[in-house]
């Protein structure tokens, strides 16, 4: 298999982050690619020309992170997306949680950096709003996986995922400063190994 990726997509490190922490990272190809870019080797793999896109041994095209993870889910026995039973219904609400503030933030970004004089400070409003929202319910989750030590599963990666590209994108918004629960959850699992090694850069 092979995973097209780029080092600062959020996206693309929710699936190297699963592969990681599932231990099959061996059985997948990492393909350092472009986007947004005419000469990208993407395009010719995937016309959306967005990362993820995880090419399977069949030859098999799938795009769209979340429907890549439940691929590798669906057939690898190492990967646990999420446990079954109410656990795993919890679970799978706060991944809509995580998901929600991830593609804020991804919009929040985007729209800040649009030049100035083409911005819309009502778009921009409302993500901030969204944003915010999403950081305080983290913030009061995050005092019991603070208290009651760390359970990593999908929703966490996700939930990793965007607060890494709210820092590394804003860095001058210090989310950290602000929600300082969510911020201690961070700093213990930032720790693992699977977090350590797929921090962006450009
Ligand atoms: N909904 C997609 C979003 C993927 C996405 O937007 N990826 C960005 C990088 S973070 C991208 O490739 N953008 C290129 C572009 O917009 O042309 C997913 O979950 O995989």
């Amino acid at each position: 298999m092979e995973l097209f990726y780029t080092t600062t997509s959020p996206f693309a490190r929710k699936v190297r982050i699963l592969l990681l922490e599932s231990g099959i990272e061996n059985q997948v190809r990492l393909v350092l690619t472009t986007v947004r870019d005419p000469d990208s080797d993407l395009l010719s793999v995937s016309p959306p020309g967005k990362v993820p896109v995880l090419r399977t041994d069949s030859g098999i095209v799938l795009s769209e992170a979340n429907y890549i993870c439940a691929f590798l889910d669906a057939n690898y026995d190492e990967v646990q997306m999420l446990p079954s039973g109410n656990e795993g219904l919890d679970l799978l609400a706060l991944e809509g949680l995580a998901c929600g503030l991830l593609e804020g933030v991804v919009i929040w970004v985007r729209a800040l950096r649009t030049p100035e004089h083409l911005r819309n400070p009502k778009a921009i409003a409302l993500e901030e709003e969204r944003v915010t929202r999403c950081l305080k319910a983290f913030d009061q989750m995050a005092a019991s996986w603070v208290k009651n030590g760390v359970s990593f599963h999908l929703p966490h990666i996700t939930l990793v995922c965007a607060l890494g590209a709210l820092s590394f994108r804003l860095p001058e918004i210090d989310w950290q400063e602000n929600y300082p629960t969510l911020a201690e959850w961070w700093i213990q699992i930032s720790q693992r190994e699977s977090v350590k090694e797929t921090i962006p850069f450009e």
